[in-house]
């Protein structure tokens, strides 16, 4: 071997070994990563992962555990700042979305997550055969009525009702629900006004 070549051989042998070193920390991260998302930010942040909005686990349901039957991940968006007021959210500038359409009748989870700006939340409220989404009416509290309503998630960092999911958080809540059409809806007021309410059928 010349010596240019045992040079190269060294530097290629380096390379190789910095490839590794990078490929077992990509590895670790990726492990943190699945633990954080089995388990939960909760979890991650015991173990010392870090956890939260900047936390390792970059999961959208953040401290969610782990929830029996079939899970539903909502989301809550709105655009815009906290000091944009009701009257001028109204027009369809939140939303409220779920990331599947249709789910097996049974346990079923809502994993639901805030990545607004303001308070907000889920209650799921059942749907009329001749009703369609969107179209409750809306009272002069800003709110449509609850009646009927089968559970909500409305509480920061926890499970069912509450005072609202702070940005950034997430609740959940586990019902049983029967084959039907249901509304999911935050009833902050305004909020339905403003285009937050979707579908989900049980079958
Ligand atoms: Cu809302």
């Amino acid at each position: 071997m010349t010596r240019s070549a045992a040079a190269r051989g060294r530097r290629g042998w380096l390379v190789a070994a910095l490839a590794a070193a990078v490929a077992a920390l990509l590895g670790s991260v990726l492990v943190a990563s699945a633990w954080a998302g089995a388990f939960g930010s909760g979890t991650a942040a015991r173990w010392g992962f870090g956890a939260g909005p900047a936390g390792l686990s970059g999961s959208s349901s953040r401290g969610v555990p782990a929830l029996p039957g079939a899970v539903v991940n909502v989301s809550l968006v709105n655009m815009g700042g906290p000091m944009m007021g009701q009257r001028t959210m109204m027009g369809g500038s939140m939303r409220l979305s779920a990331d599947r359409a249709s789910v097996p009748a049974g346990t079923v989870s809502f994993a639901v997550t805030n990545s607004g700006s303001v308070d907000h939340e889920l209650v799921i409220l059942p749907l009329a055969d001749n009703q369609q989404v969107g179209e409750r009416p809306i009272g002069p509290d800003g709110k449509v009525d609850e009646a009927g309503s089968l559970g909500e998630a409305s509480n920061t960092g926890g499970q069912g009702a509450g005072q609202g999911i702070r940005p950034g958080s997430s609740g959940w809540v586990t019902l049983t629900l029967t084959p039907g059409r249901y509304e999911l809806v935050c009833n902050v007021p305004g909020h339905y006004g403003a285009g937050m309410y979707t579908e989900l059928t049980v079958s």
